[in-house]
Order: C-alpha cells, then sequence, then structure tokens
C-alpha cells in the first residue's frame, strides 16, 4: 500500500495539532502510568520507567474513533521526562474526559496506576475511573473493594466491552466483562467477551498518543525496544513463571485459544509504521516455535514482495528452530541489527531433565537438548544473527550443585561465544513471579513461597524499591525449598558481571 505525500503531510497536521492537547471533551483518554510517583524521578531516564503502553491500547483508540468518538493516550512517564513541570490536572481540564482508563497490564505500574485514578477522582468526580489488563483483571475483586474511587474495571480482552460502557453508560449491567458500583455494591458481569478475531483491529495507530514521535525515540533510546507489534492473542504454553500462559489466561481472561491476525493484516501494520511514522524496527508480539514458522515465513515472504528494510526482534519461545527459518528470517531483515532472543531458563542439562520430569507435558519448556542449543546458536552464528539469551537463578527443585552447574554452563557458553566469534549475549533478570502464572497457582507443589502474593503485598514491593539495574537493586519475590529470598537475591547479583561480560561480543563481533 502506497501513502500519498498529501495524505502524510494531512496526518502530520493533524498529529501537531493533537498534541497540543487541545481536543476538548475527550470520549476516552488512556493514561499510561508511571510505575510509581515515589521513584518517578530516579524511574525517568531508565527501563524502570516501564515506558512502553500495551500493545492493544492504539487498536482500542483507533476502534473507538472508527465507532465515532473521541480517544487519546497519555504517557505519563514521557510527558514527566519532556517536561519536568508537566502538569496533569492543566491536562485533565483541557481534554475535559467522559473515561479516564488507566492500563494496570503489567503489575509493575501497580502502584502508578491507582495514584492516577485518585488523583482524576478527587478533581474530576464526575469522570468515570476505569483500569483494565492482566493485574487488573486477577485482582480486580481486591482492587474494588480497596478503592471507592474506582468505578469500574474491564476484566480481560477489552475492544467490544468499552465500546458498550461508552454507548450504555447509565445500563452498566450490559457490559460484558465489567466489575462496576452500583448504590455501594459491587457487582461483576463476569467475562463473557474474549475477542475471537484481530483481524479487524488496527496496532500501528501510532498517532493517538500525545508526543508520538519523541514515544518511538525513548522506547529506542532508553529502553532499546523496537516497536511491538501484535500479531496473535494467547499462548500455547505454560512457561511457570509466565501470567500469560495458557493456564493462566483460561484462569485469568477466560482465553483457551491462541488467534492469529492474516499475514497481510500484519503487514499493513508494518507498513503503515514505517511509511507513516519512520519507525523500521518491529518487535513481534508472539514468538517462533515449530507451529509457528510458517506463519512467520508468510509475513516475512510479504515484507520482502513490499521491499521494506526493517530489523526485528523475534522471540524464540520453544525449540527446534529449523535452519530454513532462520534463514528466511536472515533474508528479510537487516542481519546487522536484528536479534533472536531466547530464554533457556537453565543451562544444566541435568537440571533441566529433572524439571521436565516433575512437570511433565504440563511446561515443555525444560525438555530440550545442549545439542540443539549448540545448533541453534551455530546457524545463528553462521547467518550473522545476534542472539540474546535469558536465564534463571532459582527455579523450582534447584539444589546448590544444579545452581553451580547452571552458572558453570553460562560461563562456558560465554567463553565459546568468544572462541566461535557468535554474537550472543546472556541475562539472567531477578525472577519476578507474575500474578496468576502457574508457579503463583500452584507455588507449594512447586515447592516455592511466594511472597506478597495479594495486591497489598505488591504494593509494598512496588514502593520498597527504586528498581536499579543488577546488581544495585535486585529483588526476587518468592523462596524456594533450597534457596531463602536472601540467598536468590545474593546469587542474582553474584552473575552480573559474566551477565555484562557476555555483551561484548555481542555488540562488538
Ligand atoms: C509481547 C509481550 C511483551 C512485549 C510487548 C509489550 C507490549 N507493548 O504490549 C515486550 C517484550 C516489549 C514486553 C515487555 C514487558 N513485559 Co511482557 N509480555 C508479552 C506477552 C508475551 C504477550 C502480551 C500480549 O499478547 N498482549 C496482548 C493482549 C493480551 O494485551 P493488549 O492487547 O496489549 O491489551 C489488551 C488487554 O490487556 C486490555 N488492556 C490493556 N490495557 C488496558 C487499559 C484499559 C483502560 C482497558 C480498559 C483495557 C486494557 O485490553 C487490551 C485489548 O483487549 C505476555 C505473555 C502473554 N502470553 O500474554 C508478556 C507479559 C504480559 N509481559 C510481562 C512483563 C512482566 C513485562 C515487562 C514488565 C518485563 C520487564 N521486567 O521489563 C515489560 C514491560 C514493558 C514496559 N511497560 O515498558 C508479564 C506481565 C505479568 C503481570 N501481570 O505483570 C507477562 C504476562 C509475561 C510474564 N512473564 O508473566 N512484553
Ligand atoms: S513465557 Fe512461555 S507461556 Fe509466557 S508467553 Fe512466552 S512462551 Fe508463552
Amino acid at each position: 500500500m502506497e501513502y500519498s505525500r498529501e495524505l502524510i503531510a494531512t496526518i502530520t497536521e493533524n498529529y501537531h495539532t493533537l498534541e497540543q492537547g487541545t481536543m476538548p471533551n475527550l470520549d476516552v483518554l488512556f493514561i499510561h502510568p508511571p510505575r510509581n510517583f515515589k521513584y518517578l524521578r530516579t524511574n525517568s531516564k531508565r527501563r524502570s520507567s516501564f515506558l512502553l503502553v500495551p500493545m492493544g491500547l492504539f487498536a482500542l483508540a483507533d476502534l473507538l474513533e472508527r465507532e465515532g468518538y473521541s480517544a487519546k493516550i497519555l504517557n505519563y512517564s514521557l510527558e514527566y521526562m519532556l517536561d519536568r513541570k508537566f502538569s496533569l490536572l492543566q491536562y485533565l481540564k483541557i481534554v475535559n474526559p467522559r473515561i479516564v482508563g488507566v492500563d494496570l497490564h503489567w503489575i509493575v505500574h501497580s502502584a502508578g496506576a491507582i495514584e492516577i485514578l485518585q488523583f482524576v477522582k478527587k478533581h474530576f468526580p464526575n469522570t468515570f475511573t476505569l483500569l483494565g489488563g492482566y493485574s487488573a483483571t486477577f485482582y480486580a475483586k481486591e482492587i474494588m473493594q480497596r478503592y471507592e474511587f474506582i468505578d469500574g474495571i474491564i476484566q480481560g480482552d477489552a475492544e467490544i466491552p468499552l465500546i458498550k460502557l461508552i454507548k450504555q453508560r447509565s445500563t452498566l449491567d450490559k457490559v460484558p466483562n465489567l466489575m462496576y458500583r452500583l448504590d455501594g455494591e459491587i457487582k461483576d458481569n463476569s467475562i463473557t467477551y474474549v475477542a475471537p478475531e484481530l483481524d479487524s483491529l488496527n496496532f500501528a495507530k501510532l498517532h493517538h498518543i500525545e508526543h508520538w514521535k519523541e514515544y518511538l525515540e525513548k522506547i529506542n533510546k532508553n529502553l532499546h525496544y523496537t516497536f511491538p507489534i501484535e500479531v496473535a492473542r494467547g499462548c500455547p504454553f505454560n512457561c511457570i513463571f509466565c501470567g500469560g500462559a495458557n493456564y493462566s489466561q483460561r484462569c485469568i481472561t477466560k482465553r483457551k485459544n491462541v488467534i492469529f491476525r492474516s499475514p497481510r493484516r500484519v503487514v499493513d501494520d508494518i507498513q503503515e509504521l514505517t511509511r507513516l511514522f519512520h519507525s523500521n524496527g518491529i518487535f513481534y508480539g508472539h514468538g517462533v516455535y515449530p507451529a509457528t514458522e510458517r506463519y512467520f515465513m508468510e509475513i516475512q515472504k510479504l515484507i520482502r514482495e513490499e521491499g521494506l528494510d526493517l530489523q526485528a526482534d523475534m522471540e524464540v519461545w520453544r525449540l527446534p528452530v529449523s535452519k530454513k527459518f532462520l534463514q528466511d528470517f536472515s533474508k528479510t531483515y537487516s542481519v546487522k541489527k536484528s536479534v533472536v532472543w531466547y530464554s533457556v531458563r537453565n543451562f544444566s542439562e541435568s537440571y533441566r531433565k529433572k524439571m521436565h520430569q516433575q512437570i511433565g507435558a504440563f511446561d515443555n519448556a525444560f525438555s530440550f537438548s545442549n545439542d540443539q542449543l549448540e545448533a541453534f546458536l551455530n546457524t545463528c552464528q553462521a547467518l550473522g544473527l545476534r542472539v540474546m539469551l535469558f536465564y534463571d537463578l532459582g527455579n523450582p527443585y534447584e539444589t546448590m550443585s544444579d545452581m553451580i552447574m547452571n552458572i558453570f554452563k553460562s560461563h562456558k557458553i560465554n567463553a565459546m561465544n568468544w572462541i566461535l566469534k557468535r554474537r550472543v549475549a546472556m541475562m539472567s533478570e531477578p525472577v519476578h513471579m507474575s500474578p496468576g502464572c502457574p508457579a503463583d497457582l500452584f507455588d507449594k507443589k512447586l515447592g516455592l513461597q511466594i511472597l506478597g502474593k495479594t495486591l497489598a503485598g505488591r504494593l509494598e514491593w512496588n514502593l520498597k524499591t527504586p528498581m536499579n539495574a543488577s546488581p544495585w537493586d535486585v529483588s526476587v519475590n518468592y523462596r524456594t525449598q533450597n534457596f531463602s529470598k536472601t540467598a536468590l537475591n545474593f546469587l542474582n547479583r553474584l552473575v552480573w558481571m559474566g551477565n555484562y561480560f557476555s555483551f561484548l561480543p555481542f555488540f562488538l563481533l
């Protein structure tokens, strides 16, 4: 699809006008909250600013607009970075929103999300204060019980519920997925809407966010992320630390299946991003595994046909990844700049076998051999691709000897990367158990103890730490049979030097 110069000019002009915040009486203002206000200043140049908005927000704003309503996304931390004197009150006075919707998708935003809505209700008592996203859904009841100033929570997928909420403010019992208040009581319409398809949505409507250019720039520079594009919803796997695992989504958002967008629609979005917004980096919001190789190869074929010049970040969700796929990937995107990500969980094959026996078919993330890993790394190296490997310290049933083996093997791979000139980096981030992840739901069975499981516990943790980078600020929220929280924090600190060292071949070779 080609865009005419006139169209580009009109859109750019419109963005400019919108950026002045001159759209009064907005139907919906989405606010992406800071992590909290306590560490707003110190977090502002770090990854812990969590500047990215949920990728679905662009589609929600666009859908509202196509339905005849006005919507805008305000990224609080971004506004604060751009202008330390930014006043939310002044902004709200200008746009005068009917609904303010805050995303509490990632639990890291718990304190910030709640504080923003408290502020909105205090100054604009007639504005409907709304929360949404995974974490808000998981803690919906507790949030509604604790915070009177929150009028409602859309649980799970939000497209149709949001449209109905605007249309039916007087009959809230007709809004699917909504938890709300009626005469001092909390009412739950429960989740009946689970999006059946995504092709009718547009995920590249970047202009809906205030200061979209700066948003792109900061996520690239501060967070080193390319632009995340939603290609699917759901996951077929059950990684135990993941709050979006298949089992977790069945419980939290009631999603049972994975839905994919058609390759054509994904490429439409990518074209829009490159041609209108001059962004040529894509982060695919769903990973490659044997069952999705063909799907991604279709996307790649279309990208080549359209002649798009791109770099891509692609997660590998399960090995093996075929040589054919990796060749196709490297033929499509800039090999120099693109990155393939893979979480090995644990470098020790003997531990992985033990864990696989314990957990069986529920989670097959541990069921791969060192030979498969080596083959994957060597193929990437032969193609010139960079790889980012993640590993965890403090897996269930891990003993001291498993842990030593995990660290030892990580160093061995690190050394081999230098010897074989592989552009591979390694990263172990202290595990933070996501709300509703299998380990959170079955902690006792897995020999774990999750600390601060309730929303109150999560809030306490949020305000306790500035979340500086490792090794200065490390904090896990659990203990295992064999390791206390303090021991896990210590071990996570211990490996940071090796992690940082591994980035040298990644960047230099
Ligand atoms: C792709 C992905 C990413 C991508 C893209 C993120 C993005 N921009 O959306 C990247 C790699 C960048 C990423 C980053 C992070 N991620 Co992530 N990510 C995922 C993954 C694999 C898929 C997410 C997905 O499919 N979203 C699609 C749908 C579900 O969301 P959506 O369309 O954006 O939003 C819909 C609803 O959530 C809701 N909604 C969202 N916001 C709002 C707001 C309102 C007002 C309303 C009404 C509704 C609403 O409506 C939308 C439309 O229906 C999930 C795992 C999984 N399988 O789900 C983890 C997951 C969501 N991520 C997770 C985490 C922890 C993170 C990070 C915090 C990690 C970190 N420590 O840095 C960061 C946060 C980045 C930031 N804020 O700057 C956790 C969240 C757990 C939790 N409850 O807190 C998950 C579940 C994985 C895990 N390990 O548990 N992530
Ligand atoms: S971490 Fe595992 S369960 Fe979660 S989205 Fe990725 S592959 Fe799926």
